[in-house]
C-alpha cells in the first residue's frame, strides 16, 4: 500500500518532481534521502529559474536607476517584499526588513533597539533553548551595557518552563524577551502568542525567533501580535543569503539606523546626515536583489502548494518517524511527543557518537546533521555532547524515514551495539 495515501490530497511525488537535487544520486546507486532541512532546504525549480531569469535578463541595482533594467529590477524586489507582508500579514510592507538572515535580523534588533532601550539594571529573558544566533548577539551588547539575560529553562519533556517564565516576568525589571518559535533541536513549538501577551503586560518588547517556523507553519504578525519576527530564506525553499526582519512600525520609526551607507540616508551633508524612511532605513547598501526576488518565488511556491498541507504533511512524517525510532533500542530522541512538535527529530544511537551515525547514514544516501546544532546551552542542560538530528520537509516521504531507520540498524551492525 501506498504509505502516503492518507494524504489524498497531498501528492508528494508531484512535489519532488520539482526539486531537482532529489533526482539525483547520492552515490552511484544510492538515491539521496535528504533529511538535514533545519539546515538549510532544497530549492524547486520555480526559484531556481527566478534567479536565472534575473542575472540572465534584467540584472541591474535598485532604486537608482532611471533605466529601464533597474526599474524592472526594483519593481521585482519591492514585489517580493509584497509577497512577504502578505505571506506573513504584516501590517504594512514597511515592516518587512531585507537582511540576510535571521542572525542578522536579531543582530539588527540588538543592535538599534538594543543598544538605544537596555542598559544596567535592565533584564534580558531569553530561554535555554535558543539557537546561538539569539544569545550570543544578547551578551555581546549585554557586556558592554551592563544588562542582564535571564534564560527560562527547558523542562526534561522539551518544554519550557513557563511557570519560571511568569516569575521573571513579575519579579524582574524585564525589557525585552527573546524567545525561538520552534526549536531546531527539540522541535518544540513555544507558545509565543500567550508568551508575547505576558510580556506586553509586563512592559516587555517581545523578539521571535521563526527561523523554524515560518518553513513549516502559516505564521500571521497580527495573530501573534509580536514586536519582532526574524526567519531565513534558504530554510523555506528560498535562496542563502536572505532573510527578513519583520517589526512593528512605531519601534522601527523609533530606531536608529545599524550599518550607514547608500539607500539608508535621505540626505548626508559633511555635517551630519537624516534617515530615509522605512523600511529602506535598515538597508544600507545594494541589497540582496536576486535573493530577495527569489524568496518572493519561494513564497509563491509554498504558497501554491499551501501552508496548512505542508503542516499536515509533516505532522505525518514527524510522527512516523518517532515511531519508527522508537524502536530501534538504545535510540533516545529528544524533546516533545509526536503532535507537539515541528518534524525534526534529534537523538542518541546508545553505543556509537552521533558523527559516526551520520557517516554511516551518510554512505547509505541518508543526509542528517550530526553535533551540537548551535544550541550547546541546551545540549549542556540535557548533558549530552551531541545528537545526529533527522529534520524533515514537504518532499520528504515515508520510505524515506524508512531508509533512516534501515541505516540506524546498519550503524548498529557496523558497531555490534
Ligand atoms: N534560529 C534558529 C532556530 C535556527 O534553527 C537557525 C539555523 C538560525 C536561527 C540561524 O539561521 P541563519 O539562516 O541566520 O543561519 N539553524 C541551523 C540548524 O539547525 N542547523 O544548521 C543551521
Amino acid at each position: 500500500m501506498n504509505k502516503n495515501a492518507f494524504l489524498y490530497d497531498y501528492d508528494v511525488e508531484k512535489v519532488r518532481a520539482d526539486f531537482p537535487i532529489l533526482q539525483q544520486e547520492h552515490h552511484a546507486g544510492v538515491p539521496l534521502v535528504y533529511l538535514d532541512n533545519a539546515a538549510s532546504s532544497q530549492k524547486p525549480l520555480p526559484v531556481i529559474a527566478a534567479l536565472d531569469d534575473y542575472y540572465r535578463r534584467y540584472n541591474a541595482n535598485v532604486h537608482r536607476g532611471i533605466h529601464k533594467l533597474s526599474e524592472e529590477a526594483t519593481a521585482a524586489y519591492e514585489d517580493a517584499r509584497l509577497k512577504v507582508k502578505r505571506f506573513i500579514n504584516a501590517g504594512s510592507k514597511r515592516e518587512v526588513i531585507f537582511t540576510r538572515g535571521t542572525t542578522e535580523s536579531i543582530n539588527l534588533v540588538a543592535q538599534t533597539w538594543g543598544r538605544a532601550n537596555l542598559g544596567r539594571g535592565d533584564v534580558v529573558v531569553a530561554t535555554m533553548m535558543e539557537h546561538h544566533s539569539n544569545i550570543v548577539p544578547w551578551q555581546i551588547l549585554a557586556a558592554e551595557k551592563g544588562f542582564t539575560i535571564r534564560y527560562v529553562p527547558v523542562l526534561r519533556d522539551g518544554t519550557l518552563d513557563l511557570r519560571a517564565y511568569d516569575r521573571y516576568l513579575h519579579e524582574e525589571n524585564v525589557k525585552l524577551v527573546t524567545v525561538m518559535h520552534t526549536s531546531n533541536m527539540l522541535g518544540t513549538v513555544n507558545p509565543v502568542q500567550a508568551m508575547a501577551q505576558q510580556a506586553h503586560n509586563a512592559g516587555a518588547v517581545v523578539v521571535v525567533d521563526g527561523a523554524q517556523s515560518t518553513p513549516h507553519m502559516p505564521v500571521d504578525m497580527q495573530a501573534l501580535n509580536v514586536d519582532f519576527f526574524a526567519f531565513s530564506g534558504h530554510k523555506m525553499c528560498g535562496p542563502t543569503g536572505i532573510g527578513v526582519l519583520y517589526g512593528k512600525r512605531a519601534l522601527l520609526e523609533a530606531m536608529p539606523p545599524w550599518m550607514g551607507g547608500g539607500d539608508m540616508i535621505s540626505r548626508v551633508t559633511l555635517e551630519g546626515s537624516t534617515w530615509n524612511e522605512l523600511p529602506y532605513k535598515f538597508e544600507a547598501g545594494t541589497p540582496i536583489i536576486a535573493g530577495a526576488i527569489g524568496l518572493g518565488y519561494a513564497i509563491d511556491y509554498l504558497s501554491a502548494v499551501g501552508m496548512e498541507k505542508i503542516q499536515a504533511h509533516e505532522r505525518e512524517i514527524g510522527a512516523y518517524a518517532l515511531e519508527r525510532l522508537a524502536e530501534v533500542p538504545g535510540v533516545t530522541v529528544y524533546g516533545p511527543e509526536a503532535g507537539q512538535k515541528g518534524a525534526v527529530a534529534a537523538f542518541t544511537l546508545q553505543g556509537i557518537h552521533a558523527h559516526d551515525v551520520a557517516q554511516i547514514l551518510d554512505a547509505e544516501g541518508v543526509a542528517v546533521r550530526a553535533g551540537h546544532h548551535c544550541a550547546m546551552p541546551l545540549h549542556d542542560h540535557f548533558g549530552i555532547p551531541a545528537t545526529a538530528r533527522a529534520s524533515f520537509y514537504l518532499y520528504n516521504t515515508m520510505a524515506e524515514v524508512d531508509a533512516l531507520i534501515a541505516g540506524l540498524y546498519k550503524a548498529k551492525q557496523a558497531f555490534a551495539v
